[in-house]
């Protein structure tokens, strides 16, 4: 279907399902908004002096990127004034951001992972914007607790990837779909409805530098693809990684495949490398919404408590079969 725009989407959503509360859809479309600022600030690029380190690290002790820093700030800035938000939440930022004084609050809780694969930006590949939308209790203070919500609470999750072109994958819980940037018009049109993944695949995603420390279940998974026609598979597998989890679960949206940054022994304090509440669980959200599955190997993603905001998970997900057998392996 062409030539629908995401306004106009959103609002035949509102209408036909009642699926979208008004305030929710305004959510949606400042958020589009500011992931739009952030696309023509990635697509600046050196001319802008946009590009390398910022010079200080986020929460996590990982070195931010100046893009990292500029994308925070533009979700923040756009997302204040609007009324929808209770609290905002970010990789980039220690606790939740607290709505101003001065503007009005909303009932909801956005969680955002600014630029997601920024090791990518300085050369010039694919990086994106991962957000997810849950509710905030009902009488509870916006604090971090009010943010720890399983996965399957979340209202809407969306990424959008920042690629040769700038793609808006979004669900509220009825399918996923996907938006392209049209930068004639600067409006996001839709571009596929109803995003089904392939149950099988040929294709796997996994950063092979890491074999030696995955557990056996993830090591007996990736040998026996490797081993190809003549293996337990009996076809031949291939391999992507293009080390920003945007662009490889669009991929994975588009032509099916498996992704997997599993649970491995390189770091013990780190049970995985993804975090939950503004990766793991949007994605996961996503995946299963366009008919995959979302595992940490051990349980479903959108089924884990989460106990602190920037909680890691190990993440597999994919197409169905796939992760079945994985999933399978871990016992
Ligand atoms: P990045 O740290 O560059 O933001 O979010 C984590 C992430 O990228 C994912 O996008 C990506 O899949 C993964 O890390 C890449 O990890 P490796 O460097 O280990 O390949």
């Amino acid at each position: 279907m062409r030539g629908i725009s995401l306004s106009r989407f959103l609002i035949d959503q509102q209408w036909q399902s009642e699926a979208i509360p008004s305030d929710l859809r305004l959510l949606i479309e400042v958020v589009a908004r500011a992931i739009k600022a952030i696309s023509i600030n990635v697509g600046k690029g050196a001319l802008a002096g946009v590009l390398g380190e910022a010079g200080t690290g986020n929460v996590q002790g990982e070195a931010q990127k100046k893009l990292d820093v500029i994308a925070n700030e533009i979700l923040l800035e756009a997302n204040e004034w609007g009324g929808h938000l209770a609290a905002m939440a970010s990789e980039e930022m220690e606790g939740p951001h607290s709505i101003p004084h001065r503007y009005p609050k909303g009932e909801y809780l956005l969680l955002f992972d600014p630029l997601d694969g920024s090791s990518n930006i300085d050369v010039n590949v694919s990086v994106g914007t991962i957000f997810s939308v849950l509710r905030c209790p009902e009488g509870c203070p916006a604090d971090e607790k009010a943010f720890l919500q399983k996965g399957s609470s979340q209202v809407c999750a969306g990424f959008a990837v920042f690629g040769p072109s700038t793609v808006l994958v979004l669900t509220l819980g009825q399918g996923v779909h996907a938006f392209t940037l049209d930068r004639e018009v600067g409006s996001f049109v839709l571009t596929q409805e109803r995003i089904r993944i392939p149950e099988e695949t040929r294709e796997f995603a996994i950063n092979m530098s890491n074999q030696r420390f995955w557990e056996p279940p993830v090591r007996r998974y990736v040998e026996e693809l490797l081993a190809g026609k003549t293996g337990p598979r009996g076809k031949d597998f291939n391999m992507r990684w293009v080390g920003s989890m945007v662009a490889d679960v669009f991929r994975i949206l588009t032509r099916g495949g498996i992704f997997l940054y599993p649970r491995d022994t390189k770091d013990p304090g780190k049970p995985g490398r993804l975090r939950l509440m503004y990766e793991a669980n949007p994605m996961a959200f996503i995946i299963e919404q366009a008919g995959g599955a979302a595992t940490t190997g051990t349980g479903r993603i959108l089924d884990v408590a989460p106990t602190e905001l920037h909680q890691r998970v190990p993440v597999i997900l994919g197409s169905r079969k796939e992760v079945q057998l994985v999933s399978g392996y871990h016992g």
